[in-house]
């Protein structure tokens, strides 16, 4: 009996992380439509950013991606970082920052940010943003976190992490536009050298 209990426990373990597998893999998928390649399964954004669901589902059947409104609603509700939005009434979705396709430019209304905001990044990044300040790259915008915990972990995918502090009200009154994505990330165009701190 203890057997069959640890049995089915190890079941419910693998089903889990294979779900788990499963979500993360759709996510990716998702990211990538939605924030990059909407061409390669063949669908268009509008210039917010959504595009329907079911047509999203159909365009990725042709492509052999298997996607039902299940998994990503699934995707949507148990994102760590509320990557995607569906609109209200339920038909359309959309990433809600992360874009390099220059096909969306979602119009954010812009914030006041707090005093500093912080910037994840690799310490093998840090001789070239020395001299260039931090630039957006394939994205549409530099990403920028409320906090300095936050920021790490966004730093740590590229290697070892470093977090810089950006003076970003300072930035503010000087003219530089911030906005602050539904998930709360926060978005400017560049940051200058002059305005990081280590
Ligand atoms: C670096 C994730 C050299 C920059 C995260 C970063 C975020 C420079 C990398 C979101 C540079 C770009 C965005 C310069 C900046 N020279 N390197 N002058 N300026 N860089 O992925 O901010 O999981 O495009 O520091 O949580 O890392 O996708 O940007 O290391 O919110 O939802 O160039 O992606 O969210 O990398 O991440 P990325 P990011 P998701």
């Amino acid at each position: 009996m203890p057997d069959a209990i640890s049995q089915g426990w190890g079941w419910r373990s693998f089903l889990k992380q294979d779900m788990s597998k499963h979500l993360s893999e759709a996510s990716k998928f998702l990211s990538y439509v939605l924030r990059h390649q909407p061409d390669a399964i063949g669908i268009t954004l509008d210039v917010e950013g959504w595009t329907e669901i079911s047509v999203l589902i159909a365009a990725a059947a042709n492509c052999a991606k298997q996607l039902d409104h299940e998994l990503i609603l699934a995707v949507v509700t148990t994102s760590d970082k509320k990557r995607f939005a569906i609109s209200e009434d339920g038909l359309r979705i959309r990433a809600v920052q992360g874009h390099s396709t220059a096909s969306v430019d979602i119009n954010y209304v812009a914030k006041v940010p707090s005093e500093f905001l912080y910037h994840g990044t690799a310490t093998r990044f840090m001789e070239s943003i020395g001299k260039e300040g931090l630039l957006p790259g394939s994205r549409q915008y530099v990403h920028l976190s409320q906090d300095e915990h936050t920021a790490r972990a966004v730093g740590q995918r590229y290697g070892k992490p470093v977090v810089l502090k950006i003076k970003a009200l300072l930035m503010h009154e000087q003219g530089f536009k911030f906005f602050q994505a539904e998930n709360g990330v926060w978005l400017t165009s560049a940051v200058p050298v002059l305005f990081l701190k280590e």
